[in-house]
């Protein structure tokens, strides 16, 4: 990106770091919010990357980092590729312009780019093990700090981050978990628990929430809090199943509005369980075309890419001549059916089709199964194993 074309932003200029996000007043904040989504915009259509999810956790990130020391804290992103606003707010905006360019910025997470990275990812459903193990070891250290696993919707509902739920009991220690809920995964999202969360998402609680911050906040913010805390108890119902795993469930909350979430989180930094907030938010928020058609705009190729023939597409089409002849071939993808061309296989053909499916593991029993008498492909399942 030309950093001169940046000359009309009032506050994201060259040199900006993490500090003057703690010096912005309240009512400078969707003005940033604004212009970092326009440096998103700019740099992933020109090197390619991840487009809606970074869009979409823009004032979630900004109430995130002001809430919580970056450097100090943990805060961990589920599979990473909604970290651009973290990494143009963490000090790294004067290099954004390198994104996934060779020794560039990374399009994920990465501990040695900075010390405000703190677990490597681009797999999914990882952030809350890592968080626990992180959470488990400042306890038995006596450290100070806040762990913070932050994750999308459908991350959340697979095994392994199910697995990890399972276990918050059993550790009872304290662990803040951000779920950011834009209901997609990179295709839509499916699944028995994809009902929970929509349910939970058309609770009216948040309104609630809000009248009951605003009634408090006169009252010094500490006293405040404890009143909000016992209420928060009260009025996050009806029960769900975070609770019932010992998980407090507070939300859900406007992942756009930066002063409710800030509250929240402030919140969640003074309360010692497991406590879970539910954001509603927009993928692909602020740009039209990735709002209107989220699966397109989850990811950008580079503007100047040579568009040579790839490997999925020669893949499905196989799969797709294949299928024409015999109704049995079923094809199966880690929720990235666009990703791998796999649409056009699933329009046309007649049989079973099951996308969506992040949880590897689960996947490899159910296709040996399934594929007894048949032929698999497991290149996902062997990458996850090898780098997980
Ligand atoms: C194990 C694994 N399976 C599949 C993927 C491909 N993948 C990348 S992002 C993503 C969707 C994640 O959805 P969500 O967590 O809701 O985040 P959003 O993109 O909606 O922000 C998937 C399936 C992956 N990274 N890792
Ligand atoms: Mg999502």
């Amino acid at each position: 990106m030309n950093l001169e074309g940046l000359n009309n932003n009032k506050f994201l200029k060259p040199g900006f770091t993490h500090k003057d996000l703690l010096n912005l007043s309240e009512k400078d904040l969707p003005v940033l919010a604004e212009e970092v989504r326009a440096v998103i915009i700019d740099t992933v259509k020109k090197n390619g990357g991840h487009l809606g999810s970074s869009l979409g956790v823009v004032e979630l990130t900004i109430a995130m980092l002001r809430k919580f020391d970056p450097f100090n804290d943990r805060i961990i992103f589920d599979v990473g590729h909604q970290s651009y606003p973290y990494k143009i707010l963490t000090d790294r905006f004067d290099q954004f312009h390198t994104l996934r360019l060779k020794d560039g910025i990374s399009g994920f997470p990465r501990r040695n780019e900075s010390p405000c990275d703190h677990f490597n990812t681009g797999h999914s459903s990882t952030s809350i093990s890592a968080a626990l193990g992180y959470a488990k070891a400042r306890d038995l250290l006596h450290e100070n700090r806040h762990v913070i696993a932050f994750i999308g919707d459908a991350s959340l509902i697979n095994g392994l981050a199910l697995e990890a739920l399972n276990y918050v009991h059993e550790t009872k220690t304290k662990l803040i978990i951000i779920l950011n809920d834009n209901r997609h995964s990179i295709s839509n999202r499916v699944g028995g628990f994809s009902t929970i969360l929509a349910r939970l998402s058309a609770n009216s609680t948040y309104k609630r929430i809000k009248n009951a911050i605003r009634k408090y906040t006169p009252v010094r913010f500490s006293k405040a809090l404890e009143k909000v805390r016992d209420l928060i108890k009260k009025i996050i119902k009806p029960h769900n199943i975070f609770d019932d795993l010992d998980i407090n469930y507070w939300g859900p909350f406007d992942g756009h509005d930066i002063k409710n979430a800030e509250k929240m989180l402030e919140l969640a930094k003074n309360f010692d369980r497991p406590v879970l907030l539910h954001f509603n938010t927009v993928k692909g928020k602020g740009f039209k075309p990735a709002e209107e058609d989220p699966t397109k705009y989850h990811q950008l190729s580079p503007a100047n890419e040579k568009k040579a023939r790839t490997w999925s597409e020669a893949a499905s089409e196989i799969a797709e001549e294949f299928a024409i002849n015999d109704p049995r071939i079923i094809c199966f993808t880690a929720a990235m059916s666009t990703g791998v061309k796999l649409e056009k296989f699933s329009r046309q053909s007649v049989m079973w089709e099951l996308q969506k499916v992040i949880c590897l593991q689960w996947l490899r029993d159910l296709l040996r199964e399934v594929c007894a008498h048949g032929c698999l492909f497991i290149q996902l399942f062997c990458s996850a194993l090898w780098i997980n």
